[in-house]
């Protein structure tokens, strides 16, 4: 079963608030931003359905969500509004200068580091990204062009397309540097509890670890900065439970799309 996960949908069902949408994980592809939305859902616990119908968003991009049959595209803008919605702060333990410090470190993950990882798994060699893409034959080879085509053009309207190989790399080593030292010794990565930051961190440096194979960015997380590795197994532990049993290749995976999640616990994704 291949389905490509891009849309959450939220909505009233029952007289309950349900969320659909995806979880990339459930699928081969894990989308950074559709987990830093589904942290929250799970951390505030919302109920949640997964929508796997793989629409992209009014803005021709992924992840959205529909709440209340209103459609909101965009992560951050999904955030803010389930933050405003259902009255959460996620970050109630930080003050403004940390707040700050959070805010730049997710704009260097998304909008910076981001386009290195994607030069590194479409701008060359594609074996590695083809070997995690559950296609075969003619299906795979338009999949791949299709992307290595997207991503020519959008890398180099963002600029970093322009650069060398070797810059593009210098300029990825920089940007996980400065997130493994300003983690170093810390649970979290803002102190002894998650707040948003950690969920943006967390979707990008697991697409490193699982979704990068053989790719330098994941040879360079795994052998040189141990702490963010150990770090992703704290939040997957903690949010993600279920994490090993729902991946598409696990035996126990199954279509889970009528199933509604219910987060009984505190901070758990038990459902
Ligand atoms: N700022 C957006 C970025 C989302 C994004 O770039 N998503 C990628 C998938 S990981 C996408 O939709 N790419 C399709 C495209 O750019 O055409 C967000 O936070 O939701």
């Amino acid at each position: 079963m291949t389905k490509i996960p891009y849309m959450v949908r939220l909505t009233n069902k029952n007289d309950r608030d349900s969320v659909y949408g995806t979880f990339g994980l459930y699928e081969w592809l894990i989308d950074c931003w559709l987990l830093y939305v589904k942290w929250l859902v799970r951390m505030t616990k919302i109920p949640y359905m997964n929508d796997h119908s793989g629409k992209f968003s009014s803005k021709g991009k992924t992840p959205w969500m529909e709440y209340n049959g209103k459609p909101i595209a965009d992560s951050q803008f999904c955030i803010e509004y389930l933050k405003k919605e259902k009255e959460v702060d996620v970050n109630t333990l930080l003050n403004k200068d940390e707040i700050s410090v959070a805010k730049a470190f997710q704009r260097l993950t998304e909008e910076n580091l981001y386009w290195t990882m994607c030069i590194e798994s479409f701008g060359g060699d594609v074996s590695a990204v083809s070997s995690i893409i559950p296609y075969t034959g003619l299906k795979l080879w338009l999949t791949v062009k299709f992307l290595q085509r997207v991503i020519k053009q959008e890398t180099w309207g963002q600029g970093m397309g322009r650069h060398t190989p070797d810059e593009v790399w210098e300029i990825a080593v920089h940007d996980m540097t400065a997130i493994s030292n300003f983690l170093g010794e810390k649970k979290f990565f803002m102190g002894d509890e998650p707040c948003e930051v950690d969920c943006v961190l967390f979707g990008m440096l697991v697409m490193i670890i699982y979704n990068m194979p053989g790719s330098k960015h994941q040879k360079f997380v795994t052998e040189e900065l141990g702490n963010l590795v150990s770090y992703c197994e704290r939040m997957k532990n903690k949010y993600w439970p279920d994490w090993n049993e729902k991946l598409l290749h696990s035996p126990t995976y199954k279509d889970d799309s009528d199933q509604i999640y219910w987060h009984k616990t505190e901070n758990s994704a038990q459902s």
